[in-house]
């Protein structure tokens, strides 16, 4: 039935090096599953360069494409699959916007961070780039039905 694929979507959320490093991690985990939306996997891990490189493709000929990769590896992170109607339109709003000082109190971004380069989590913005990067950091059988 159709209203049961849509209940489906998933996204892809990365917790990064900030993120963790500054122990937010369980007040990001309890705004996404008091939102309502599943947890259907979840790993920590630290990127390697290739990863990073191919986590951030989209932005390869970007001016802070070095930066990013830096960033992103130098620490480890909290990988995650969501679930829920809309979700990955409705993990945007919960991050709020790229840049932390633009982002609204009550997001993420707002409450947590100031810094575009520190801004705590990451958000597939597409439905192709949720599943490009689901696909990138976990396998079928890692992903709980
Ligand atoms: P978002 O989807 O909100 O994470 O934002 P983007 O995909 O546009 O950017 C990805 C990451 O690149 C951001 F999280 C931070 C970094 N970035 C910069 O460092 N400088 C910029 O001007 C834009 C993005």
């Amino acid at each position: 039935e159709r209203g049961m694929v849509v209940d489906k979507e998933r996204t892809f959320c990365m917790i990064k090096p900030e993120g963790v490093a500054r122990g937010l991690v369980g007040e990001i985990l309890t705004r996404i599953e008091h939102k309502g939306y599943r947890i259907v996997a979840l790993k920590m891990l630290r990127l390697t360069r290739e990863m990073a490189e191919k986590h951030y493709a989209e932005h390869r000929e970007k001016p802070f494409f070095r930066e990013l990769v830096e960033h992103i590896t130098s620490g480890p992170v909290i990988a995650m699959v969501l679930e829920g109607p809309g979700v990955i339109s409705g993990l945007r709003k919960l991050m709020g916007a790229t840049n932390p000082q633009e982002a609204a109190p009550g997001t993420i971004r707002g409450d947590y961070a100031l810094e575009t380069g520190q801004n705590i989590i990451h958000g597939a913005d597409s439905l192709a780039s949720a599943e490009r990067e689901i696909n990138l950091y976990f396998r079928p059988e890692e992903i709980m039905g």
